[in-house]
């Protein structure tokens, strides 16, 4: 029997198909201006082999192979759910009871699914946090860097992934748009909660409003050829050179903003001070961009209303502070900082949704639990907090004491993943003596684990579909269900909870259709005071979907206008009230690498430094998935080459080195290497190679640090170096690797079947 379902993922609203309890196939949000593409991945993914079936430990660990073991290549032993409650229950306890609260690593980083109630991260550390606590992480592999520095310049992080200056305003009053690292149409296929896609259509209507974009990136392709955009290629790393030479010819023409400067600013002085010998010439030989067109860049930024925008990818790079903190100053010298439609914001094409003009809602969420433990990381640091027990880290002018980890738990993350420099962190990952980890799929993650428990995917659970920049609530029904043995991490944590004696406090007493109900009627409650009448939970639930409220036609926002016309009565949540330009608090700090003002700091990798034969690796987000999720599906593997993730190159780079389109290479470098296929994109700055995250991490022989990825995963060749002492962020995008052609019998492809289990007796 055919079934119809209302659904949501990240990656887009949906209905789902099935046919007895199996997913068949999925339709776009009839609503949906953009309809979602990637949801086609989801029938093959949601029933793919890779799907862990049932609960299991890893053999070694169950042999008493814990503490220094490298994790990997062990086989994996069947056990009843029963059996891993109990265990986990136990070693829990034990863990807490002889190393205390902060032993266990909970910070669980990773985008989960969509569903407000199951969301994975937020039950576990729920859990976590009711049974005692634990080490915890602060900031987004997204952004790290800017959520530490942004509040020390402009006082708020709204400008980085809050409510920013909106399309509509910015196609309504800017005329320019300098879009450092494009405006990425693959970007707006993704949006956490899977908001209705109006990306695309959002900077579409601007462009035809007659802003004029400038893509200032290495390649070609971060803008979608119907905006029409100018290319300025720009060698990766080299940002903030660029930008302080545009500053540089802008005090030479004396045409900076004294007035702004002066009454909404500090610091201009001294910034001013260091820019003699910023010149385009000088920044012509960092960023390969001429000086003529940073001149003429420069002066029609002050000619024209404009708008300056760089994408979170610039500070996932070494010194990644810099460019946006000199993207900032070169607003303030403009003086458009809260003027309609202009000023500067980050990441208007790094995700779906951003800038989205919009009401102000509530949002819906689980309620947040408090953790009685203390300890923390910024979130791009878990290799090192694994190596250093016991020592400390330095963060935002504290030092951090490191825990040392006896317990990992992940739910709904995925390091193997997302971490720079797998090779390290595999090393570091021997440490701990018990490594948890809740995945639907038998991921890098999972296979890495000691005890692997099967999570539900949410097309196998009842849950409520939201974020703060849709225009829609979603139902999410329950399609299929469960496949194999896999339980909700609610239910798992619930029965976890209940053998150490808290399983009321965990569920509240309710079960899933009772949390919904529950999360829903607070909403609805908190949308009564804002002056909207939500329909009742079971309306809703019928329909599908709550419509919120519209913006109203002329309506916009622009971020900071109440700042430029009153800077004393409504000053900046900096130190000074302005935006500082020079920040006497960092500069307090004395870091060599991050001094009190923006500045260009020499990369450790980039192409300034390369070998002849060595190219930047970019590491951009996959076009054809979220992260490692969909990898199974057809969208991911149809784009692959010979099963291996495509590496783009520019032909006259291929040329040099004898290379030809479709060809498998290994790509390598010091830290690692993994096998890509060669793809041809003439729409690439020179020396540049792009390869998608994602791959699921495959190494020749598992367990093995420094094995080859036979699969593509760049994170094998990224360094895991902090972009400096103040944010800790992470630097994925500095990396120089060679490349050569593979000339050996190519491996086969094993990240998408289970890896070797053993049955035993358990
Ligand atoms: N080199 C390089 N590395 C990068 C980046 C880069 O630009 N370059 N970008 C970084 C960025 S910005 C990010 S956000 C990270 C993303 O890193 P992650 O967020 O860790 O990546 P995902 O693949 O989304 O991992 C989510 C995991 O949760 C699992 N999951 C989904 N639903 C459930 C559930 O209901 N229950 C449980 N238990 N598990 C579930 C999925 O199967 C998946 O394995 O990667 C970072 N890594
Ligand atoms: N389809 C899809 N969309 C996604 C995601 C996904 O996994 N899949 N992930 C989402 C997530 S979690 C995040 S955080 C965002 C990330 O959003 P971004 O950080 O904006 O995404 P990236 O693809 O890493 O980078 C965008 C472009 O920046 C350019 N770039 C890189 N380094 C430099 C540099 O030094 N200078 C300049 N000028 N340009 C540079 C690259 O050419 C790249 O194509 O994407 C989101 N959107
Ligand atoms: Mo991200």
């Amino acid at each position: 029997m055919t079934e119809i379902k209302p659904h949501a993922a990240h990656w887009g609203f949906f209905d789902a198909v099935t046919e007895n309890g199996r997913l068949v196939g999925v339709r776009p949000f009839a609503q949906d201006p953009v309809p979602a593409t990637l949801i086609e991945s989801m029938p093959e993914t949601v029933h793919s082999a890779a799907r862990v079936d049932r609960p299991y430990v890893r053999k070694g660990w169950l042999e008493g192979r814990r503490r220094g073991a490298l994790r990997g290549g062990d086989a994996f032993v069947p056990v009843s759910w029963d059996r891993v409650t109990r265990l986990l229950a136990e070693e829990t306890a034990r863990v807490r009871a002889e190393h205390g609260d902060a032993a266990i690593y909970g910070g669980s980083y990773g985008w989960s699914s969509a569903g407000r109630f199951h969301h994975a991260k937020s039950q576990l550390q729920r859990f976590l946090g009711m049974g005692g606590g634990y080490t915890y992480s602060v900031n987004a592999y997204s952004y790290a860097t800017a959520q530490a520095l942004v509040p020390h310049i402009m006082g708020t992080n709204e400008v980085v992934l809050g409510r920013m200056t909106d399309w509509a305003a910015i196609a309504r009053h800017a005329k320019l748009m300098l879009c450092f690292g494009g405006l990425a149409a693959k970007n707006g296929y993704v949006t956490s909660g899977g908001a209705a896609m109006t990306y695309g259509p959002n900077m579409r209507r601007a462009a035809a409003a007659g802003v004029r974009m400038v893509n200032i990136s290495p390649y070609r392709g971060d803008t979608e050829d119907a905006l029409n955009a100018e290319w300025v290629p720009i060698r990766p790393g080299t940002d903030a050179a660029l930008m302080l030479a545009m500053l540089q010819h802008i005090v030479a023409l004396g045409r900076e903003d004294r007035g702004f400067l002066a009454t909404h600013c500090v610091g201009w002085d001294k910034l001013r001070a260091t820019l003699d010998d910023r010149t385009p010439e000088w920044a012509e030989g960092i960023t390969g961009v001429l000086a003529a067109t940073i001149r003429d860049l420069a002066e029609r930024c002050v000619d024209n209303p404009t708008m300056l925008t760089a994408a979170w990818s610039l500070q996932r790079a070494d010194y990644g502070e810099q460019p946006y903190w000199a993207l900032v100053a070169l607003a303030a010298a403009l003086g458009n900082i809260g003027k309609p439609g202009q000023g500067v914001a980050f990441g208007y094409g790094s995700s779906g949704g951003i800038g989205n003009p919009r009401r102000e809602m509530p949002s819906l969420s689980l309620p947040a639990t408090r953790n009685p433990v203390s300890h923390f990381i910024p979130v791009g640091r878990i290799t090192e907090l694994l190596e250093r027990p016991g020592g400390t880290l330095a963060y935002n002018g504290r030092d951090l004491p490191l825990p040392d980890i006896r317990m990992v738990w992940w739910a709904g993350g995925n390091p193997f993943h997302h971490h720079q420099d797998l090779n390290r962190l595999q090393r570091a990952w021997s440490h701990p003596e018990t490594i948890v980890v809740s995945e639907p799929w038998w991921t890098a993650v999972a296979r890495h684990a000691d005890i692997v428990l099967p999570a539900t995917t949410t097309l196998e659970r009842n849950d409520i579909g939201h974020s703060s920049r849709d225009r829609f609530l979603r139902a999410m029904h329950q399609a299929i269900p469960p496949q194999g043995q896999a339980r909700n991490d609610h239910d798992m944590l619930a029965d976890i909870a209940d053998a150490a004696g808290f399983r009321d406090r965990f569920t509240e007493q309710r079960d899933e259709g009772a949390w919904l109900r529950f999360l829903y009627d607070k909403w609805r409650t908190a949308c009564g005071r804002v002056g909207f009448d939500a329909p009742d939970f079971d309306a809703f639930w019928a329909a599908g979907h709550v419509e919120l409220p519209a913006q109203t036609p002329g309506e916009e926002y622009t971020q900071f206008a109440e700042f430029r016309a009153d800077p004393e009565e409504h000053p900046l949540d900096t130190p000074s009230g302005k935006v500082e330009l020079f920040s006497e608090t960092i500069a307090s700090f004395a870091l060599p690498d991050c001094p009190g003002l923006p500045t260009w700091i020499t990369p450790r990798e980039w192409l300034g430094g390369a070998a002849q034969d060595e190219l930047h690796l970019l590491s951009y987000q996959p076009p054809t998935r979220l992260h490692s999720q969909l990898d199974p599906g057809p969208i991911a593997a149809r784009d692959k080459i010979q099963g291996r993730e495509p590496i783009l190159m520019h032909p006259e780079d291929a040329a040099a080195r004898g290379l030809t389109d479709g060809q498998v290479l290994r790509v390598f470098n010091a830290r690692g290497a993994c096998l890509a296929g060669l793809r041809l994109d003439d729409r690439l700055l020179r020396g540049v190679v792009l390869l998608a995250t994602g791959a699921w991490f495959d190494p020749l022989e598992p367990g093995v640090p420094g094995s080859l990825c036979v699969h593509g995963n760049p994170n094998v060749l990224t360094a895991d170096v902090a972009t400096s002492s103040l944010t800790q962020g992470l630097s994925a995008q500095s990396c120089l690797v060679r490349v050569e052609p593979w000339t050996g019998e190519l491996p086969p492809v094993r990240a998408h079947i289970p890896p070797v289990i053993e049955e035993a007796t358990a």
